[in-house]
């Protein structure tokens, strides 16, 4: 079964890098993108993925499974807006490709438990939002080849990215005014095993700062369970996802390895009883790091 998995991830993953070659990288490219309607695609302007070299938003379509997103942004602060179409979870996770390695290298180095190999740094990227809801995140990015990828394993336990949600990114140097790091209103560093929060998550609107003090990778997923929902009742769910889920995700911020600028997630509160996850596999055991104890729960009134 392992194996089979193995194969499809690897198909995929050449799947990719073909799409890759094809994608040509220039300038005009991201400038068109970012125009409605010019682009070849305008058929499905009202879904489509798009960037936005002035305001620097990517817009990001998740189903299952596939992305539907631009193939090139410009460097600096990058809000990444994820609309997932459903019907299952899904996140971007986005990853540079250092020492020239290519998505193939990626997938083959995925194979093997422990640490990601240190040409792939996971630089996050918005975290999931329930199906038909949506989620933004803003990741500082530097020129390079990047993929963006779903690892989540809803609903059996088969990463996305190994069913075809990789594609590659390429990043390149813009000509318009790089956009400001955000300002935040609240800071969470993760750690090995904990959220730290710092700042009031009170209703409404907030940026949240997100860090990775390390030493591992770390994400932070943000579920707001329904009433008389527990992280039990979580756990069940996503072991065996039978019937609604037991809360809403709000998104977040993906995996961050440490050393990497922070990113910043946008989150709307309304009361309730919330949770902050991260679903990392573990380097030494492999288990997820809510298994650990990396978890925080707290109520916003
Ligand atoms: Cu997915």
């Amino acid at each position: 079964m392992q194996r089979a998995i193995t194969l499809i991830a690897v198909a995929a993953l050449l799947s990719a890098c073909s799409q890759q070659e094809a994608a040509k990288t220039d300038s005009s490219k991201v400038a068109q993108a970012g125009t409605p309607g010019s682009a070849s695609s305008a058929s499905s302007a009202a879904s489509a993925a798009s960037f936005d070299p002035t305001t620097h938003v990517a817009v990001v379509h998740a189903k299952d499974f596939a992305f539907d997103a631009p193939d090139t942004v410009t460097a600096g602060w990058t809000q990444f807006h994820l609309v997932n179409d459903g019907p299952n979870l899904h996140h971007v996770q986005l990853v540079r490709l250092d020492s020239g390695k290519t998505a193939q290298d990626l997938g083959a180095a995925l194979k093997n438990p422990g640490p990601p190999p240190r040409w792939a740094v996971f630089v996050g990227g918005p975290n999931a939002p329930s199906p038909g809801t949506e989620s933004d995140a803003t990741v500082d990015l530097r020129p390079g080849n990047y993929v963006v990828m779903c690892m989540v394993d809803i609903p059996d336990h088969v990463p996305h990215f190994a069913k075809g949600m990789i594609r590659p990114l390429t990043v390149v140097a813009g000509k318009a005014a790089p956009a400001e790091e955000p300002t935040a209103d609240a800071t969470v560093t993760l750690s090995d095993y904990k959220f730290d929060v710092q700042g009031d998550l009170t209703a409404g609107k907030h940026t949240i700062k997100v860090q990775d003090a390390g030493p591992q990778p770390h994400e932070m997923e943000i579920v707001r369970l329904a009433p008389g929902k527990t992280l039990k009742d979580l756990a069940a769910w996503m072991n065996a996802p039978n019937g609604p889920p037991p809360g809403d995700a709000l998104g977040g911020v993906d995996a961050l390895v440490p050393g990497v600028s922070p990113a910043y997630a946008m989150i709307n509160f309304t009361p309730g009883h919330y949770a902050l996850l991260c679903f990392v596999p573990d380097m030494k055991d492999g288990k997820p790091h809510v298994d650990h104890g990396m978890v925080k729960e707290f109520e916003v009134k």
